[in-house]
């Protein structure tokens, strides 16, 4: 396959790792722990990996000879850059620990656990893959592994290849399976570990002892590169209002991130929309006040940075997106027999009063997108909402009628955007490099150490690199009870963007400057090679975290 000369080049990178991780390592074990609530529920159902310690790994001088061993391994959900390093730091891991030991991937994600779908992963196959983006070494896939018939379907396939541990790398619904998988194979005697690894770029799998969800870092840094650059662009013609949506699911720390790092005009984040119940009018009140005031100054340009997951946080559009999945779920045959013309007016009739105007406002092409795009499970596919048009032509109807009431006399010409696979499969950074191989090396000392149930760990990841922390933590401590479906089940806490945490606090303080006058920042591309402040950096919403 031919290769671009950055490809051939960031092949021979040596990802960094924490000191300890170079030589033989010994287990510290922490204190005993608790899921972050509801823990007689949690501890009720997983009475084999519940209140396990945190796990450290030190430095040892001890020599300690493994037989060698299988291990299978899984890349579940979205895309996250970085997958790559974490299956060759397992690849290297495992190797190191007894150079028989063989890596089995199974294909396109934990479906291919099910179907028995695999390839053995060799040295060659993964020295292609070294520090490259994409998951598409073994693919990537969304089936969910829950049902006992899926977990022993997959036994199957692991006695049959002598797999003795399997490494899932996913987002938290993965890793919420991953524990249940592990809890099952310990209940029925299995021999099979499993070990999970933090991924996806919505950054909302994190808390104390997960600092980051890898692939964040490069997703925002390329999102950020691309706003910059946007940014200069409106600076120099400044004709244009840039709407930009931003992936990331529920939460919106991506949206955030990238505000930190490019300074835009306007970010809206969905947590706090939420936590002020703000109208979608009010949103649009607050961004057409800005462009008033950038128009006041001659400054008829800006941007504008949307959170993916925004109209799930309006508790207005919240209720009416709840109505409608529950009126289509139970009519969808009606309506797909109306003709294509009337279809919103018909839902319009069918609604209450007040979702029924707050449907009639919306922009035509809007309502149409709540109307058919649904999910397996009958749920709105927000993403495919494209708010940044929403936005855009809210807020022009608005200064319409300012400027007839002789409020406002600028001039008001669009642009919108959504970024979102633009940075999944990019080259990864120095960051998730180092990072997501750090967290496969890891993976393979957990399952030396024999555990199961355990999240790889890597932390302090705002130091060099020979600082990290490298360990386990169990995957239970992070569980709480949630309604799934209408059912109670234990899940993994989703981190959402906290409005009293230091990077929501440090955007909050500065706004106000960023929205009136101009300070964009243009961040550049990533940069691989030269010194280590242009390359090395993490994210600022992780030094903001950490007080660095
Ligand atoms: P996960 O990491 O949670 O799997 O999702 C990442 C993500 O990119 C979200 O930000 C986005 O909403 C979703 O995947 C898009 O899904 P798809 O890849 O199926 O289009």
């Amino acid at each position: 396959m031919k290769k671009s000369a950055l490809q051939i080049a960031r092949a021979a990178y040596k990802p960094k790792m924490p000191k300890a991780l170079y030589g033989s390592v010994k287990v510290e074990n922490g204190a005993a722990t608790q899921s972050v609530a509801d823990q007689e529920e949690v501890k009720k159902l997983f009475p084999h990996t519940y209140g396990m310690p945190i796990l450290k790994f030190v430095e040892s001088s001890e020599q300690v000879s493994l037989p060698a061993i299988n291990v299978g391994v899984i890349l579940s959900g979205g895309q996250a850059p970085g997958g790559h390093n974490v299956i060759a730091g397992l690849f290297d891991g495992i190797k190191n620990l007894n150079v028989s030991s063989r890596l089995f991937g199974f294909l396109m994600g934990p479906g291919g656990l099910v179907d028995h779908d695999y390839k053995e992963l060799t040295a060659d196959i993964i020295d292609e893959y070294r520090n490259t983006g994409g998951f598409d070494i073994i693919g990537s896939g969304r089936t969910k592994l829950e049902s006992t018939e899926q977990f022993d379907k997959g036994l199957e396939i692991l006695k049959e290849l002598d797999i003795k541990a399997l490494v899932i790398i996913g987002g938290d619904d993965s890793n919420t399976n991953a524990c249940v998988l592990a809890e099952y194979y310990k209940e029925i005697n299995a021999g099979v570990q499993v070990i999970g690894c933090p991924k996806t770029i919505d950054g909302d799998l994190k808390n104390e002892m997960i600092e980051a969800s890898f692939g964040f870092d490069t997703a925002c840094k390329v999102y950020a590169e691309v706003i910059g650059n946007i940014q200069r662009d409106c600076n120099s013609a400044r004709k244009y209002w840039h709407f930009i949506k931003l992936m990331g699911r529920s939460a919106s720390h991506i949206a955030l991130e990238c505000a930190l790092q490019v300074q835009p005009n306007i970010c809206i984040i969905s947590e706090e929309v939420e936590a002020k119940e703000l109208s979608l009018d009010d949103v649009v009140s607050e961004i057409a006040d800005v462009v008033v005031k950038r128009a006041e100054n001659g400054n008829n340009f800006g941007t504008v940075l949307i959170p993916e997951g925004l109209i799930e946080f309006i508790p207005a559009m919240k209720g009416l997106i709840a109505e409608l999945n529950d009126f289509l779920a139970h009519h969808q045959r009606e309506f797909n027999a109306v003709p294509k013309d009337d279809q919103l007016v018909y839902v319009q009739k069918n609604l209450s009063a007040g979702n029924a105007k707050i449907f009639a406002s919306l922009p035509s092409g809007v309502a149409r997108q709540l109307t058919l795009d649904r999910d397996p499970h009958g749920n709105v596919q927000v993403s495919l909402i494209e708010t940044e048009k929403l936005l855009a032509e809210m807020v022009g109807s608005k200064l319409e009628e300012m400027k007839t009431a002789g409020k406002y006399k600028g001039k008001f010409a669009t642009q919108e955007h959504f970024f979102g696979y633009e940075g999944r499969c990019a080259i990864p950074s120095n960051y998730d490099s180092d990072y997501c191989y750090s967290l496969g090396y890891t993976a393979a000392a957990l399952i030396a150490a024999g555990k199961t149930g355990y999240m790889s760990s890597v932390r302090n990841t705002t130091a060099p690199a020979d600082e990290w922390i490298a360990g386990g933590v169990p995957v239970t401590m992070m569980m709480n009870m949630e309604r799934r479906h209408g059912k109670m089940k234990p899940v993994i806490q989703k981190a959402l963007v906290e409005l009293d945490g230091a990077p929501f606090k440090y955007f909050a303080a500065n706004r106000a400057d960023w929205a009136i006058g101009t300070e964009f920042i243009y961040p550049g591309p990533i940069q691989f090679f030269g010194p280590t402040e242009v390359c090395d950096q993490p994210t600022v919403t992780l030094k903001l975290e950490q007080g660095r």
